[in-house]
């Protein structure tokens, strides 16, 4: 009886996640229409927002927005937004004077189909487009106060107390990879919480402002969405180690090759394994209180974050 609950559970949050997306895939497709000017960028930028992500984080967006009691459809700008600057991070990401990748989401990335140029704007472009999607959260009849929040904590989260934090401390720590170093396992945490869970963070935090969610709410998201961003970067350490090149769709193994600090380094694929599973633990503790139903779609977004093999 268990294993069958467990597998209609699954069941349901899959369906609800591809429902999510379908909607996500259709707000995404409308904020960007093919016309003049600069159709070439548009282009690019429609390139990789449209590219199939796993859309996470505006998926977290939506469901605390939800939560806190709001209308999906009240975050759903807010939900855009992100997904449009975790695209332009990607973008950055892949660029040669960074990580120089030549493959994303199994397709060629932005610059090897625009060059490095139209990318570079296109990354620009994403992020103005970020910040005008969210301030038009107001028209939805969000109060300006409150969209103001939302602004300053996503643009918090993708400068030097975000983002571009961790990809500065990501380039200066390269070559850094003494097993079970306490100072590799400070810089990495350092890395990540900026790199990944910032991003997470803003995602949950914006959606809950959007919903008109308490203070109190509001810090309990945030603390889970934290807990699960450190998370989702500790099981994509491991899903490096363990997958295979032709599955990862890039170079398998090439941070480790290139001396990249990562979690299996420091404590081992065990640890790092059991370290994700005490995150997702801590996580879910911090929402008790809300609403069981309510709540579903985070705890199961946790889980599926915890067990990914993508
Ligand atoms: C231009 C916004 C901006 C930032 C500049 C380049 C840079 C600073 C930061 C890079 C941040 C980065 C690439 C972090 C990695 C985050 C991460 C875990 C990406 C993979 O996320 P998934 O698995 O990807 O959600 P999909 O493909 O599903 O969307």
């Amino acid at each position: 009886r268990h294993l069958t609950s467990t597998v209609s559970h699954d069941y349901e949050f899959m369906s609800y996640m591809v429902n999510k997306a379908k909607s996500i895939n259709k707000a995404l497709d409308e904020a960007i229409p093919l016309c003049e000017p600069v159709v070439k960028i548009r282009e690019a930028m429609r390139y990789t927002l449209l590219s199939g992500g796993k859309r996470v984080r505006p998926m977290l967006c939506l469901a605390a927005c939800v939560l806190v009691g709001g209308q999906e459809s009240t975050a759903m700008p807010a939900a855009c937004a992100v997904e449009m600057i975790h695209a332009s991070s990607l973008i950055q990401d892949d660029l040669p004077c960074m990580d120089d990748d030549s493959l994303r989401r199994g397709k060629p990335t932005n610059h090897k189909v625009y060059g490095e140029d139209i990318a570079v704007l296109t990354t620009d472009a994403l992020i103005a487009l970020a910040i005008k999607k969210l301030a038009t959260s107001t028209s939805l009849g969000v109060p300006p106060e409150k969209v103001l929040l939302a602004v300053v904590e996503m643009a918090k989260a993708v400068g030097t107390e975000g983002l571009v934090a961790g990809q500065a401390a990501d380039l200066a720590g390269e070559g850094m990879s003494l097993k079970e170093d306490v100072a590799g396992l400070e810089h990495l945490e350092f890395i990540h919480i900026h790199k990944t869970a910032a991003l997470l963070e803003a995602a949950t935090v914006t959606g809950a402002i959007m919903g008109g969610g308490s203070d109190g709410e509001i810090e309990r998201l945030r603390r889970y969405a934290r807990c699960i961003g450190l998370m989702f970067q500790v099981v994509d350490d491991v899903l490096d180690v363990t997958k295979s090149s032709h599955e990862l769709g890039k170079t398998a193994g090439k941070d480790i090759i290139a001396g990249k600090l990562t979690y299996p380094k420091v404590m081992g694929v065990e640890k790092s394994r059991e370290y994700a599973e005490e995150l997702n633990r801590e996580a879910q503790e911090h929402l008790q209180g809300f609403d069981s139903d309510k709540v579903a779609p985070l705890l199961s977004l946790a889980d599926y974050i915890v067990n990914r093999q993508n």
